[in-house]
């Protein structure tokens, strides 16, 4: 079991993704990228557990949009790992604003807007633990 939290990211394949068909696309692209799977699920969250996981964004104007969105259809939770990963899995899935987004990049190439942006990553070590911790079990966790 790969102990150390700095090898380990969050990522979600988003409900947008999901329902468009992208679901093994984003998955080959992952491994291409030199990222091992820890974890990994689909699931369909209700809007409570998505207001939970985007509770930092609670006071945002697009926060019910986004709960809504996220809660609205199934999506996949991943525990990546790779060295440096939580850096290595922004990179790969570029900027928020996929219109902004560098080519070669999972939300130049999947997503539509800035709310349907195809994937999601932890912004730092501390929240990767705490985001894997939300969606894994010990258990589920190889
Ligand atoms: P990111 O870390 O790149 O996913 O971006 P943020 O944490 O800033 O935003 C989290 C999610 O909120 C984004 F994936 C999409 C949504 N969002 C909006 O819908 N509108 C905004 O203006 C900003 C973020």
């Amino acid at each position: 079991m790969a102990e150390q939290t700095g090898n380990l990211t969050f990522g979600i394949i988003k409900p947008d993704a999901v329902r468009g068909g992208k679901t093994g696309n984003i998955i080959q692209r992952i491994l291409d990228g030199g990222f091992k799977l820890q974890g990994m699920k689909l699931i369909h969250m209700t809007l409570r557990e998505a207001e939970g996981f985007y509770a930092v964004h609670s006071e945002r104007p697009f926060f019910g949009e986004l709960t809504e969105f996220m809660s609205g259809a199934p999506c996949v939770v991943m525990a990546l790992e790779k060295d440096g990963a939580v850096k290595a899995w922004r990179d790969l899935m570029g900027a928020t604003d996929p219109a902004k987004a560098d080519e070669g990049t999972l939300r130049k190439d999947f997503g539509g807007s800035m709310g349907e942006n195809a994937v999601h990553g932890s912004d730092s070590e501390e929240n990767a633990a705490i985001e894997i911790a939300y969606f894994f079990s010990q258990l589920e966790l190889v």
